[in-house]
């Protein structure tokens, strides 16, 4: 039984012009084919549905229950012929969107048993199915990830947990789920620290708890190499909610955490617009900031409210916003492992099975067009040029002498006074380069 009977073909590719109705599922900028640098857009995209929020969720919010039409969520109904009836919507859905990629956590796929033996009997189950369907649908697992943040156990977190009986149920949890991940041939691992933070500094050992935190994160790189996993370990950062402080706060605290404990190379950064923005970052600082140094991986595509100050994982729809991370990406090199992975909630009124192809197709539009942009920027050089000429004096012989460590701050102090120095400030020019690309943005077809 299919459970979107109402589109028949994949989502396909109706081009620009075609604006007459609204309701029509199909992509005006999204073109799969399509090259883009090089690659064709899918590759440069790389993007992913998510299972949590679109087939997990049920629509509630902390005041109010579900109000989605999601039938397996529904009291009563056997847990693992929930999990198969969600396991063939998710399916179709990827298959009749067109998207390439999907992510889950271990509790979105399989239900929870009474038992960690029961838990992993019911995954490997349902991860066994979905191998089949990876088969022949051709859908690929962009990553996997454990949830260790919903169950009341977590309150106090996982790895940071006070109690190690805790860390080695999390350490079950997230062997099984790489090795899960693994099977189904994932691309990378996910690690999100939701409850890896305090409540209050009153019950709060914050260096021993970041001693804890590092030591999990060692054990799983142990493991991931003793099963022969090749795909990329990845550390999503976020700064608080649901704890009020989390120590992964953005993409620089993360690297310096990496740095300390001595674990850069093997863990990089999964980015998400709305934990970006939550961190008084921009998205552009956050992507920017791991490519320069080193870290970066994948993306959680959504967007936050400016009015609010929470995650509210919108689908993003501000080429604006994203293309200049996307032109920091393609500078970049562009993803290795990692993609764009709708992390993305419908609005709660948004209660119709098909708004989650309406939510999905916008976002996509969104990126395919930022990443079109991005190219174009990219081509033109402007941006480039422009820092290039900023920094021109430090490929000089003083910013040489000074970068080789050939000279002390004597050195220098003398040298300036003897020439009498006495620079010339010159423009930033924010408004012109400003200018410059929004005359991209509006006129990238
Ligand atoms: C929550 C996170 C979560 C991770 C996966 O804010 O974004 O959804 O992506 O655990
Ligand atoms: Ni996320
Ligand atoms: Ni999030």
């Amino acid at each position: 039984m299919e459970f979107f009977p109402d589109v028949a073909q994949p989502v396909s590719y109706a081009g620009a012009g075609d604006q007459g109705d609204a309701d029509r599922l199909a992509y005006r900028v999204y073109d799969p084919d399509r090259p883009v640098g090089g690659k064709p857009m899918s590759e440069q995209l790389r993007p992913a549905v998510c299972y949590w929020h679109s087939f997990n969720w049920p629509g509630s919010d902390i005041f109010g229950h579900g109000t989605f039409d999601r039938p397996w969520l529904a009291v009563g109904v056997d847990p693992m012929e929930a999990a198969r009836a969600k396991q063939d919507a998710a399916f179709e859905f990827f298959t009749k969107l067109g998207v390439p990629f999907f992510c889950f956590h271990d509790v979105d796929m399989a239900p929870e048993g009474s038992t960690l033996r029961e838990s992993k009997a019911n995954l490997d189950e349902m991860v066994e199915r979905a191998a089949a369907k990876m088969d022949t649908t051709g859908v690929q697992l962009l990553w996997g990830t454990a949830n260790l943040f919903s169950h009341p156990r977590y309150a106090a977190g996982a790895a940071t947990n006070p109690d190690p009986e805790v860390f080695a149920h999390a350490a079950a949890q997230v062997r099984h789920m790489l090795e899960a991940t693994h099977r189904l041939g994932g691309h990378n691992y996910v690690l999100w620290g939701g409850r890896e933070g305090y409540e209050t500094l009153l019950n709060t050992r914050m260096g021993q708890e970041a001693d804890q935190l590092a030591r999990f994160l060692e054990l799983v790189a142990e493991h991931k190499r003793s099963i022969g996993f090749d795909g990329t370990l990845l550390i999503e950062p976020k700064p608080q909610e649901p704890t009020k402080h989390q120590y992964d706060y953005d993409s620089a605290t993360v690297h310096g955490f990496l740095d300390r404990y001595d674990l850069l190379g093997e863990f990089f950064v999964n980015i998400e617009v709305n934990h970006a923005t939550l961190s008084g970052h921009s998205f552009h600082h956050e992507v920017a900031y791991a490519i320069d140094n080193g870290i970066f991986g994948s993306v959680d595509a959504n967007r936050g409210d400016p009015q609010n100050g929470w995650d509210t994982d919108q689908f993003p729809n501000s080429v604006d916003e994203l293309s200049l991370a996307v032109y920091e990406i393609l500078r970049g090199g562009g993803f290795t492992t990692g993609g764009f992975n709708f992390d993305t909630k419908l609005r709660r009124q948004s209660l119709d099975r098909y708004d989650l192809f309406h939510g999905h197709i916008g976002g996509l539009d969104t990126l395919a067009q930022s990443l079109l942009v991005a190219e174009a920027m990219l081509a033109d050089g402007s941006l480039e040029r422009a820092r290039d000429e900023r920094y021109a004096g430090w490929r000089g012989e003083r910013g040489a002498r000074i970068m080789d460590r050939s000279t002390t701050l004597a050195d220098l102090a003398d040298e300036a006074v003897a020439a009498d120095l006495d620079p010339t400030p010159v423009s930033g020019r924010q408004e012109a380069l400003e200018n410059h690309v929004n005359q991209v943005i509006w006129s990238t077809k």
